[in-house]
């Protein structure tokens, strides 16, 4: 079956700064993934959800949840990899979108997991998302980080 994610600009609006390549490598890289990036989680969502909802897209090779660098707690992402690229696309595809905990999910196709990315890149310890919203976020931890220090 032809893949409906050859167009690059489709693929992901995503440019992960600490890739160690080019940017066609990173291109590249998107187009052959077999992992995906889950955003806009809760933080008390658990790895047996993410299990349960994914299985649906494929057999799943692993799970990486995304941790706070200082608490070491869930900040609301998380790695699944699978061993198929068609069920990683389907993930993509039916799944992104769906509600997971009352949130709305974000898959994306991710250029591979590696040791450090677990972590939020945040100056707080999480997300660097959650330093700058301004929104009350109780599934997220309240303001964000910027907002609670005023
Ligand atoms: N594949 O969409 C993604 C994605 N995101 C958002 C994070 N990761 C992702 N991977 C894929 N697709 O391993 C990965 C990262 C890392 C881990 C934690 O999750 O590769 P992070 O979220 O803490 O930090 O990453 P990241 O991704 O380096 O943050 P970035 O790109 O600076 O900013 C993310 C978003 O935060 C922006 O889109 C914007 O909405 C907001 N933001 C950033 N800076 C500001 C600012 N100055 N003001 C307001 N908003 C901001």
């Amino acid at each position: 079956m032809a893949s409906l994610f050859k167009d690059l600009a489709k693929i992901s609006a995503y440019r992960d700064r600490r890739f160690p390549g080019t940017q066609e490598e990173f291109e590249d890289a998107l187009l052959k993934a077999t992992t995906v990036y889950v955003g806009n989680m809760s933080f008390y969502t658990t790895e047996e959800q993410v299990y349960e909802l994914f299985s649906r897209a494929g057999e799943i090779k692993k799970i990486v949840m995304g941790l706070d660098k200082n608490c070491k707690t869930p900040c609301g992402f998380c790695f699944v990899m699978f061993y198929s690229r068609d069920d990683t696309e389907d993930s993509v595809k039916y799944i992104s979108g769906t509600i997971l905990d009352d949130r709305p999910i974000r898959v994306d196709f991710d250029w591979g997991f590696q040791e450090g990315r677990q972590w939020g890149r945040g100056r707080s310890g999480g997300q660097v998302r959650d330093e700058y919203r301004t929104d009350y976020d109780p599934g997220r931890g309240g303001y964000g980080k910027l907002v609670q220090k005023e």
